[in-house]
């Protein structure tokens, strides 16, 4: 097998202490590395305290998934019974309930933010990761580089609830870093780091978002360097990388799997394949989020219904005019809204499909077991 398809996330065997991580002084419990907190706790009953085990969900197969919990790692079939709908199935990041004797999942807790895109080519969601507290968005200083997919990112994220932080890798194949840094005056509060993704010291900066008990997510396109940014935090190899590529943008997947790594005296960290296609879909939220100061500058337009096109006393139009808001960032929210409304619908539309044809099934079944119980 070529290095590059070797991924080598560390294994925790059951028994073996959890997260792998030596913390001699630390008074955190192998959950609580893990990202338990009570939130989660909270949500168990007095008989799921005495019969289950919580753990967290690493990695996703196709028929199974690695979780690791308090006496380390294991991985367990999933019934698609238990999880119907693709919304409900686990992905990377929750929490599971296990019976503590037949090691067979009992339940999935509710999550505290959730990631999920339009699955690409389907009229269904597709869940990304569950239960992140931080984001790391990742470009890197070249042609990939592109503020409205930044902006897309962004209203996931707002949408989760999570804190993010804008990455730009490959700052040392870059001269001049002064355009990325002018292209993001307008981002306000959005902090920025520049990195040269395969030197540790130059990521220091970034631990901060990867704290001991948080779970940091990676996104970005593939070849920005995420699983190489992954590495340097990790200290050691493990995960594959890429080799170097002229365009970013054009580069095969070296990432196969969405999968979380333990950190060495920090949480957990994220990788996952680059994603080509960020459909948008239920983040009305995240979107106001991400364009607030266009919705600020609207209230101060002459008229309520203001389409900020060509109306006379438009806000919108004059911050543009006089080099206050740039006319990319109105066009990308214009085109996001209309996305997420379309998608949304799709969405809605697709889940009553789904309810009306399990009623039916329902009904279906109802009706042969009365049949059955008459003859
Ligand atoms: N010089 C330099 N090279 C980098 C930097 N970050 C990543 N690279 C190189 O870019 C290539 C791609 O990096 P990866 O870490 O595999 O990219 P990725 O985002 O994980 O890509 P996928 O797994 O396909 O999504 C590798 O050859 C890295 O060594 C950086 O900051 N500076
Ligand atoms: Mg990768
Ligand atoms: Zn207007």
């Amino acid at each position: 097998m070529s290095k590059s398809l070797i991924s080598r996330r560390p294994t925790f065997r059951r028994g073996a202490s959890a997260v792998g991580v030596k913390t001699p002084a630390s008074s955190e419990s192998p959950l609580q590395r893990l990202g338990w907190k009570p939130f989660f706790q909270q949500q168990l009953s007095l008989d799921e305290l005495n019969d289950c085990e919580p753990v967290k969900v690493m990695a996703v197969h196709r028929s199974q998934i690695d979780v690791c919990g308090e006496h380390g790692e294991e991985a367990v079939l999933v019934s698609g019974a238990l999880f119907e709908g693709a919304a409900e199935r686990p992905t990377v990041g929750d929490w599971l309930l296990l019976a503590r004797d037949s090691r067979k999942p009992v339940r999935r807790l509710e999550r505290s933010s959730l990631f999920k895109r339009m699955a690409p080519g389907a009229k269904q969601v597709q869940l990304i990761a569950a239960n992140v507290d931080n984001v790391l968005i990742v470009s890197s200083c070249n042609h990939d580089f592109n503020l409205s997919r930044v902006e897309r990112y962004l209203a996931l994220v707002k949408e989760a609830g999570c804190r993010a932080c804008l990455v730009l890798t490959k700052a040392d194949l870059e001269a001049n870093h002064a355009p990325f840094r002018e292209a993001l005056r307008g981002h306000g509060d959005l902090p920025v780091v520049l990195v040269n993704a395969l030197d540790a010291e130059s990521v220091t900066p970034l631990r901060e978002y990867c704290r001991s008990g948080e779970t940091l997510a990676l996104l970005g396109s593939s070849g920005v360097g995420k699983s190489t940014l992954l590495n340097s935090l990790a200290g050691t190899e493990v995960a594959a990388t890429g080799g170097i590529r002229e365009d970013d943008s054009k580069g095969r997947h070296t990432t196969r799997h969405r999968a979380l790594y333990p950190i060495v005296d920090g949480g957990l960290v994220l990788d996952s394949p680059g994603m080509r296609e960020l459909a948008l879909a239920d983040v009305h939220e995240g979107l106001q989020a991400t364009f607030a100061d266009i919705s600020a500058l609207a209230e101060k337009c002459r008229f309520a219904d203001c389409a900020h096109e060509s109306e006379p006393g438009c806000a919108v139009q004059r911050a543009i005019e006089e080099g206050e808001l740039d006319a990319r960032r109105l066009h990308n929210w214009r085109k996001l809204e209309r996305e997420v409304a379309r998608n949304s619908k799709t969405l809605a539309e697709s889940r009553a499909a789904d309810r009306s044809l399990s009623q039916l099934y329902r009904s279906v079944q109802n009706h042969a077991r009365a049949n059955k119980n008459r003859t």
